[in-house]
């Protein structure tokens, strides 16, 4: 009699367990429904209206590639002279990055090349970019899903 309760409290445990893990394996893959991802927003601060465009599409898992980063002011004149800074990651991974991407050049009318960048896996991933010029320092976060 003792020895079967004990039975049905460890598949009670199982099943459970499973049901928790199968729920954490869902939190940890599966990008919200709402997530917006928009490539073209106003800053923070709204100091800035930030686009951003992959040189190549589809994005390529696992691939090094391009972007150009367009920044303009909110009554969009192009934005001159920044100096960017690219970080990001995969918020419901915990980690960042895989490489360190890097302003490599300006190429007029408020665009910047952004080369290096790297996803090396599905899911969500968030650029962020960090702008500095003179109206300000902003930054923005743009959400990609792969
Ligand atoms: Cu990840």
């Amino acid at each position: 009699m003792k020895l079967r309760r004990i039975h049905w409290i460890l598949i009670a445990i199982a099943i459970a367990a499973v049901a928790i893990g199968a729920a954490v394996f869902h939190l940890m893959m599966t990008p919200p429904d709402d997530l917006d991802l928009a490539r073209s927003k106003p800053t923070e601060q709204r100091a800035y209206v930030a686009s951003i465009a992959p040189e190549t599409e589809p994005l390529q898992q696992g691939e090094l590639h391009a972007w150009v980063l367009t920044v303009t002011t909110p009554d969009n004149k192009p934005v001159e002279g920044a100096t960017i800074a690219v970080d990001g990651g995969m918020p419901q991974h915990g980690h960042g990055l895989p490489t360190s991407p890097q302003m490599t050049s300006y190429l007029g009318e408020g665009r910047y090349r952004i080369e290096g960048v790297k996803f090396n896996m599905g899911g969500w991933w968030e650029l962020k970019f960090a702008i500095s010029a003179p109206p300000g320092d902003d930054r923005v976060t743009f959400n990609l899903k792969l």
